[in-house]
């Protein structure tokens, strides 16, 4: 693919994006923003270092966060990839949108904030993955990976076919946005573009840059990677999602050629080994086989064997955000030479959290912190004043009243979500929410049990319906989740009104009886 982007005069383009700008009701002077919304797949916030992370740096994600605003408390509505995409898009719930699961097919012809700002003038695009069967609606200009996508080499699908380009799916999802900037778009139009990146979900397959970052570091462990499952419902006991026994050595690990199968009897090979290049595989077995060797004559057991699997695998997941924050970089400095920083609106964002060995997990779908959670930065320098923390419960049904309301255009009417622009520029209603609603449908891989909850910003009740358990959290004495205190005649009030709650929310959003 041609990655050298073609370079137009900083005055060609600041003229052109002064032209895009109408009237708005936001007042005559200024112009409507673009919206260009950087999306990654199962980038927990505590892989963040604008958040506080332990065991990572993320200077050009941070920049987002000092130069404009980082939301403390926003989550997902159910922690799985395409029902949260479908979240976004529709302003829903799950329930309200059709997309309970990744098994859906999304209903293309619904309401989509992208329509909205068609409607409105806006020129927009997608790029990257997509992950809802159905061809992407509501974009002038699509190029999205098939399915999960492939780190290595990846195919991509367009309105004209498909089409494979060879390299590294970060900087090709990267490189085909910086190209849609730069030469595709209609520039008498305000944009938006997603740029969403494969990385970095399992099997976290790191980019040719980064394969050996992090060699000659031990990254801290979570202090629950040895979680018991003692002190709550269940459920987390009959999950599939364990480091330790539901990792294979190939698949998962990289461990190539050695015939030792996880706890359920299963040791595939790697998929990106068998799509390299001869030039790229050399990279790779050269980056992993010493330590392959050196992991092998160890014959590590028990605990030792856990802690070498939870390096091998933060590692390569710390090692794909570090090619999200360099393509997040990228982007940043391609606004600032064209002069469009001012007027653009920068979001960074991934579909839901996910576990890096906190509870000795990795995927996520649970409502536990770590996975309900999803990060949010967001830049907009004529609105929101640099180093702005937000406190408010927010969520992913949030995003599509927020991007409409940024550009001025129509709301989605009957949208769930509500607007982040005033909470985010320092006017937070007073009615806004004091509770979240949360529910995961999902049956099948990693075994997770649905359940539905209520978060009010520091308890948590969660309910697993189909085994009829509970658990309440009280995210300022047990912060971890460790202990549930469901049945606590300490809580018996608490728990109460949290029912109460979570009753009223399902009312509020509609969601239909359990048949
Ligand atoms: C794949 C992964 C799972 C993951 C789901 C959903 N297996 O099936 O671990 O939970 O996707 O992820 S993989 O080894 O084939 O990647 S999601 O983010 O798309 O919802
Ligand atoms: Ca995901």
């Amino acid at each position: 693919m041609n990655s050298s982007i073609s370079r137009r005069s900083f005055i060609q383009c600041a003229a052109a994006a002064a032209l895009a700008g109408l009237a708005s009701k936001r007042g005559a002077a200024q112009t409507r923003p673009n919206i260009v919304f950087i999306f990654s797949d199962d980038h927990a916030d505590h892989a963040i270092s604008a958040y506080g992370s332990k065991i990572n740096k993320t200077p050009n994600i941070d920049r987002i966060a000092n130069e404009g605003a980082i939301f403390l408390h926003n989550t997902c509505c159910n922690s799985i990839c395409a029902p949260s995409r479908a979240a976004i898009l529709t302003g829903k719930h799950s329930h309200a949108n059709g997309h309970r699961t990744n098994k859906d097919t999304f209903d293309g012809g619904q309401m989509t904030f992208p329509k909205k700002l068609q409607e409105a003038g806006y020129e927009t695009a997608m790029i990257g993955k997509w992950h809802l069967k159905s061809d992407p609606t509501g974009f002038d200009h699509w190029e999205v990976l098939p399915g999960q996508g492939a780190y290595y080499n990846p195919d991509f699908r367009t309105a004209d076919g498909k089409t494979n380009y060879e390299g590294y799916c970060t900087e090709i999802v990267t490189d085909l946005s910086l190209t849609w900037l730069d030469e595709q778009r209609d520039e008498s139009k305000p944009f938006l573009l997603m740029c969403q990146h494969k990385a970095p979900h399992r099997t976290w397959a790191p980019g040719p840059k980064h394969l050996t970052m992090y060699d000659d570091v031990d990254i801290p462990e979570p202090d629950d990677l040895f979680d018991d499952y003692k002190g709550r419902a269940t459920p987390i006991r009959d999950q599939e999602m364990e480091i330790d026994r539901h990792m294979m050595f190939d698949w998962d690990l990289k461990v190539r050629d050695y015939d030792v199968p996880d706890a359920l009897g299963r040791n595939m090979q790697n998929n990106e080994v068998k799509r390299m290049t001869p030039e790229q595989l050399a990279a790779w077995d050269a980056a992993y086989g010493p330590k392959n060797e050196a992991f092998k004559k160890a014959n590590l057991e028990g605990d030792d064997l856990v802690r070498w699997k939870y390096q091998r695998y933060i590692k390569d997941y710390l090692r794909c955000v570090a090619g999200v924050d360099d393509s997040v970089g990228r982007i940043l400095d391609y606004l600032d030479d064209r002069g469009l920083a001012e007027n653009t609106v920068v979001i960074y964002s991934s579909d839901q959290g996910c576990y890096l060995g906190d509870h000795g997990f990795y995927d996520k779908r649970w409502m536990y912190e770590e996975s309900f959670r999803m990060p949010l930065v967001m830049r907009w320098p004529a609105q929101i004043k640099p180093g702005t923390k937000v406190d408010a419960l927010t969520q992913n049904i949030d995003f599509a009243s927020t991007f409409l309301d940024m550009a001025d255009a129509d709301p989605i009417a009957d949208a769930q979500g509500r607007s982040l622009v005033p909470v985010v520029t320092g006017e937070k209603p007073d009615d806004w929410r004091d509770a979240l609603y949360y529910h995961y449908y999902e049956e099948g891989v990693h075994a997770v049990a649905k359940h539905e909850g209520v978060f009010d910003g520091r308890y948590k009740l969660i309910h697993y319906y189909e085994y009829d358990e509970w658990e309440l959290f009280d995210l300022v004495t047990d912060p971890g989740e460790m202990q549930s205190q469901y049945g606590n005649p300490d809580y018996a009030a608490r728990t109460v009104g949290l029912k109460r709650r979570l009753a009223e929310l399902k009312e509020q959003y509609a969601v239909p009886p359990r048949t």
